[in-house]
């Protein structure tokens, strides 16, 4: 499976770091053939260099546009030296056999972003260059392709260390390198051409168009298989940000999902409403209660039925998005009393195990947060232990807390969300504006407990929440200043549990 390289063809539009590879490949006594601007470089270095035409005794034609192109080279550099036909042909027709070849394309995208005109860019466009890397990299039983300026230390220390030596393995890990540079060169190339908006809907068949994205002026579009996850029973089409709401409101009530009738309010992905009462109805009235500012105009999710009494008191709200489970007939026809309302049956999901987003110019992939913590998974850490009630608190603000964009800290009592501090650069103000919320709707703080995503690296956290009447605190723990925010906590009466597991929601 071992080749040596003697001979290699070099067409490169960018000469940068040419140098040396040229030198080391002359010492070693390799046949190097070359394009005009490449085999000018080569000269001038005062190495000797066969010119392509003299091996296709056919000029470069056209401007430059055909100079590679020919049976000679592209025999050379495909030809399988294990095929007794190939090899006849070879001699036959008198191929040089080209056992590496080096590429630099023209510089497509930078020439589109430099602004240049259609023509300028249409010439920039290479063609022989990457039939010349389709074709090495096809052959990479034989051929050792160099597709890239960033392959070019990987090649020299191949030709010094292993005396211009390849394995098979190394060949096919430059093959694959290579069809990564065609392949994102023919993207760049797609793009520039897809102006027209018909050409991409058809490329992306599967994708459904949404009305815009974020805002009017941003294109949007859903892939996913929406219809698997629910039954459309009403209403408008649901716009990008609905998606979003709704990816929110499904992930927050699953975690709800074997409690009592659990009803929770969302604006901008965060909830800001959520409770559960013994009643669906009641529920959706304690959620509505946690910030009735905030709801006007959110998504709605119960994690049971929604039936004609809670219906009845959706509908003196406006709200987007109603998600259930299951509505009763009379249910149903309440909330399509408005026109545009959107209702959606909740199936029996599971959510994909893998998250996926953008990140500079690829991609971040994660697996899902699954641990929702549990009784069996708090350590108490301070003197006294919480109540049952505190307990059933802590759970279900953590619960939120983790559903929550962080920093954030959730304020819960007796299976309400009081108010959350979502999104801030600090934890302090998450909790300071948690605790203004809960005093702007005239919430008695007193008894409440306090969730947090992270842990407190300082005890100013708790001492706030005293202050403010808190009384019972769920936290993962592990900072090393924990023992300030526990001492605090003891010498002030106050609970506090760690879970051990962080719930960070970017
Ligand atoms: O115009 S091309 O598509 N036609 C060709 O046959 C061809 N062969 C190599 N461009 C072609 N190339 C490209 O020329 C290479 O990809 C490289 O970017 C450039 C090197 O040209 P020179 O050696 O003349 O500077």
């Amino acid at each position: 499976n071992s080749k040596n390289i003697q001979s290699a063809l070099i067409s490169v539009f960018d000469k940068t770091g040419l140098e040396p590879i040229v030198q080391q490949l002359h010492q070693q006594n390799v046949t190097l053939y070359s394009t005009g601007g490449t085999e000018d470089f080569i000269k001038n270095l005062g190495i000797p260099v066969v010119a392509v035409e003299d091996v296709t005794s056919y000029p470069s034609i056209l401007g430059g546009r055909v100079k590679t192109l020919h049976p000679k080279i592209f025999g050379g550099i495909l030809n399988r030296q294990d095929h007794e036909g190939d090899v006849q042909q070879m001699e036959e027709f008198n191929i040089p056999q080209i056992d590496l070849v080096i590429v630099d394309l023209y510089p497509f995208e930078k020439t589109v972003a430099s602004g240049a005109s259609e023509s300028d860019i249409i010439e920039k466009i290479d063609i022989g260059g990457i039939s010349l890397i389709r074709a090495a990299a096809k052959n990479f039983k034989d051929t050792v392709i160099v597709a890239s300026v960033n392959e070019y230390s990987y090649l020299l220390d191949l030709i010094v260390a292993q005396n211009g030596t390849t394995t098979l393995e190394q060949r096919k890990l430059l093959a694959t390198k290579a069809f990564h540079v065609s392949s994102h060169y023919d993207t760049a190339i797609f793009s520039y051409f897809n102006t027209d908006e018909t050409i991409y809907k058809q490329s992306i068949a599967d994708g459904q168009i949404l009305r815009y994205g974020e805002n009017p002026h941003q294109k949007g579009y859903f892939f996913g298989a929406f219809d698997q996850m629910f039954t459309k029973v009403h209403g408008k089409e649901l716009s990008y940000n609905n998606l979003l709401d709704v990816d929110a409101a499904v992930n927050l009530i699953l975690e709800f999902k074997n409690n009592n009738p659990t009803f929770a309010i969302l604006k901008h992905n965060n909830a800001c409403g959520l409770a559960t009462r013994s009643t669906m109805k009641d529920a959706y009235l304690a959620a509505l209660a946690g910030d009735p500012t905030s709801a006007f105009g959110g998504v709605l999710i119960a994690n049971g039925t929604i039936d004609k009494a809670t219906a009845t008191e959706i509908n003196q709200l406006f709200c987007e998005v109603v998600i259930a489970p299951s509505f009763d007939a009379e249910a149903i026809s309440i909330l399509q009393e408005k026109k545009n309302r959107i209702i959606l049956v909740l199936n029996e999901v599971e959510l994909p195990q893998k998250q996926v987003r953008t990140c500079l110019n690829g991609l971040l992939i994660q697996e899902r947060n699954a641990i929702t913590d549990t009784k069996e998974g708090l350590k108490t850490v301070t003197t006294l232990e919480p109540t049952n009630q505190e307990i059933e608190d802590l759970l279900f603000a953590s619960k939120i807390c983790k559903n929550t964009k962080s920093n954030t800290i959730v304020l819960a009592k007796n299976g309400q969300l009081i108010a959350a501090g979502t999104g801030q650069t600090s934890r302090v103000d998450a909790l300071k504006q948690a605790i203004e919320k809960a005093n702007s709707f005239n919430f008695d703080l007193k008894g409440a407990v306090m969730a947090s995503d992270a842990f407190f690296p300082f005890p100013d956290c708790v001492e706030i929440a005293h202050h403010a009447g808190i009384t019972a605190v769920i936290q993962p723990g592990g900072s090393i200043k924990d023992e300030l925010s526990i001492t605090y906590c003891n010498e002030n009466n106050l609970k506090m549990v760690f879970t051990g597991t962080r719930h960070f929601k970017h």
